[in-house]
């Protein structure tokens, strides 16, 4: 039979098994693609019709059979010949240092213990086992000794190789890793499923767990989820390298995907100082991470610390504060936002989740208390994940009082008493009272005072409250009208205070036209759009005579922003507040049309190290006012890095691939080069 195919075919087949492979391991494993989306199609194609044609020449590992074509029954059972262990954790310096302590105790040594440093992903603990190069088979841990089998949905995964790369690979080769779901690729499920009116995950582990348990593999297959390897279970027919880095940097040769962020530490003062820097950055890595795994890195030594109960000796898991905890949701109280958008927030018991004690979450909108079911007396878990604001997740349904309130969403404006609206497709309920409502008239008049707008001085939140409940300010405008005498009358304000609070807005009435038109806080008006605007009708007049055809020929601006920016200056309101605001001084240059203040447009930059002038968040700002992408890792496609004191594997690589490093006095000079004020 399969000697009919002719051998020109045959050698084809495998010629396409070779590109399509190499190119999955460029993208998933190097993140460093070469072969180009739609050459990977047509290669993919080639090799379907090559198949179809000839369906002896279907193999295993081929790159077509990832997807298996029948859904299962229920999945098998998996025994672990090497048992899948847990880990100790720690979760404070002290914790870590009794580890390393126990560990010297133990080989006896007052020498330092070198130690290789990897953050713990979030995800899916799996084995997967190869055999002669080739996946055999993967399996969830289960309970350490007996794990589902999942190889169908675990084959449908881009970053796991269905041959192994490279030369000399083990007759018998176990890896241990994590599958996970980026969160980039966890929001855009449940930015999908939300559209399609499905249920949404409550985070990115859970929809990793989810999307392995799925019967059919075809499912699988359009979950967005990634493997990272962190060790070996079998291996028969080869010796490994005897330091753990290394076991890790073999088996990135052979085409597994490994944590970038791993290192070794030459004692356990630097396992420390690994773990505040990752924990500092936790939130800017593109996956969740719950720890630092701390493994001595020596295999030798390793294996005369063996094991305890469940547990090796020679690891632990420094654990981050946990960003999901359980609490009480007490109350609800309705909030009303510049926009005049009402946000039910959630009143909890405090919570130390995260890193810091909670006790308001936002509930979002009216859609999302339905969805979650909640109501006031539940048991909620909340989630604070990085700088992002507090959200309740979910309901422990177990839980409910027999007194729980059901949560009613106000259809009046619990401020202004103004009825409250809801536009159809739209989530978000309004405040119909407009600037009548002191609530919207607060947040916008913090809104104009803020940095990236008029930059007001000393003109704090709490003093634009005290204002406006005071009845001393009604409006933007009435700022540049406040008087000495009746500001030294508030509350903790004295007399030097209040000049240097009138010295403020006077110096604010110098400005530029893009921070007027952002601190005038159009709806969907931001500070690029603003730009965008300012430069291309050069002055404010222009500005609001456009309408909505001639705003849509601003660059990004669509219909839905060009409404918003003609509906505003339609108001008569808005036309009085702009008068009001020149005739007291405000002013600045018109702009250059058309010109470009986007001189790093398409260009891409990374961060890394530790700013001493700026914030990083400040630098990305600059550099995303200058046009350029920020990205977080270094790769072919980095134009520029900058890079502080501390920087490392980052700093590394862009040496590597002979990328402009820029140090923060540099970076300043370019900035302000470009028209950036520091
Ligand atoms: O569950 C785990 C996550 C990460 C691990 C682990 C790990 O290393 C980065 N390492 C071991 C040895 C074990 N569990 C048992």
């Amino acid at each position: 039979m399969t000697d009919k195919i002719p051998s020109e075919q045959r050698q084809r087949v495998e010629e396409l098994h070779q590109i399509l492979q190499r190119a999955n391991y460029q993208y998933y494993v190097l993140d460093n693609p070469e072969l180009p989306d739609a050459e990977y199609d047509r290669r993919l194609r080639e090799l379907q019709e090559l198949e179809k044609e000839h369906p002896q020449l279907i193999s295993p590992d081929s790159p077509t059979q990832r997807v298996g074509a029948e859904p299962l029954k229920a999945f098998a059972e998996v025994h672990h010949e090497v048992p899948m262990l847990s880990l100790d954790n720690a979760f404070n310096d002290e914790e870590l240092q009794e580890f390393d302590r126990r560990v010297r105790d133990r080989l006896n040594t007052s020498e330092p213990v070198e130690y290789a440093c990897e953050p713990k992903l979030d995800g899916i603990a799996i084995s997967i086992l190869y055999r002669n190069g080739l996946l055999e088979r993967a399996a969830t841990r289960g309970d350490g000794t007996t794990g589902e089998d999942i190889t169908q949905n675990v084959r449908t995964i881009g970053s796991v190789p269905l041959r192994l790369l490279d030369n000399g690979v083990p007759e018998v080769l176990e890896v241990r890793g994590e599958i996970y779901m980026p969160k980039a690729g966890f929001a855009e499920l449940n930015r999908k499923a939300a559209e399609a009116g499905e249920k949404t995950f409550v985070n990115p582990r859970n929809a990793a767990a989810g999307s392995l348990r799925q019967l059919d593999s075809r499912i699988t297959a359009q979950r967005p989820l990634e493997l990272c390897v962190y060790g070996v279970g079998q291996v028969a027919g080869a010796t490994l390298p005897d330091r753990h880095t290394e076991i890790l940097q073999q088996l990135n040769r052979w085409g597994f995907r490994i944590n970038s962020e791993m290192a070794a530490a030459s004692d356990i003062d630097a396992c420390i100082a690994y773990h505040h820097k990752l924990g500092d950055k936790r939130g800017e890595l593109a996956y969740d991470i719950d720890g630092i795994v701390f493994k001595v890195n020596d295999t030798a030594l390793q294996r005369r610390l063996g094991f305890v109960a469940r547990a090796p000796r020679w690891a632990m898991a420094y654990k981050f504060p946990a960003q999901e905890e359980m609490t009480v949701l007490k109350d609800v109280e309705f909030q009303v936002g510049r926009t005049g958008a009402v946000t039910p927030v959630a009143r909890l018991e405090p919570v130390f989740v995260g890193g810091v004690t909670v006790s308001n979450a936002t509930l979002h909108n009216r859609d999302e208390i339905e969805r979650l079911g909640v109501k006031i007396g539940d048991t909620v878990v909340i989630r604070r994940a990085g700088d992002v604001i507090p959200q309740v997740v979910s309901v422990v349904a177990s839980k409910r009082p027999e007194d729980a309130r059901a949560i009613v969403f106000p259809d009046h404006c619990p401020v202004c008493d103004s009825p409250v609206e809801s536009t159809p497709g739209e989530a978000v309920a309004r405040c119909s009272g407009g600037l009548i409502c002191s609530a919207q008239r607060k947040q916008a008049i913090k809104h104009f005072a803020s940095r990236k707008a008029m930059d007001i001085d000393g003109l704090g939140d709490k003093l634009v409250e005290q204002l406006v409940d005071e009845g001393l300010l009604h409006s933007v405008s009435g700022l540049f009208h406040l008087k000495l005498d009746e500001l030294v009358e508030l509350e903790r304000m004295g007399q030097k205070s209040a000049q240097n609070l009138l010295d403020a807005l006077e110096r604010s009435k110098d400005t530029t036209l893009p921070k007027f038109l952002y601190a005038l806080g159009i709806r969907e008006v931001g500070e690029a759009t603003a730009r965008n605007l300012a430069r291309h009708f050069g002055d404010l007049e222009p500005l609001m005579q456009a309408d909505e055809d001639a705003l849509q020929e601003v660059e990004d601006v669509g219909p839905v922003v060009a409404h918003f920016v003609a509906e505003f200056f339609q108001q008569t309101h808005a036309q009085e507040e702009i008068e009001a605001l020149r005739q007291a001084g405000v002013h600045w240059q018109p702009e250059e049309q058309g010109g470009s203040d986007q001189p790093l447009a398409g260009q891409t930059w990374v961060l890394t190290g530790k700013l001493e002038t700026l914030s990083r968040s400040e630098g990305k700002d600059y550099l995303q006012r200058l046009g350029a992408k920020v990205a977080g890792s270094v790769s072919a496609n980095t134009d520029s890095v900058v890079a502080g004191p501390g920087a490392g594997s980052k700093l590394n690589k862009a040496r590597e691939l002979d990328i402009p490093v820029l140090d923060e006095e540099e970076f300043l000079e370019m900035l302000r080069e470009r028209g950036i004020e520091i």
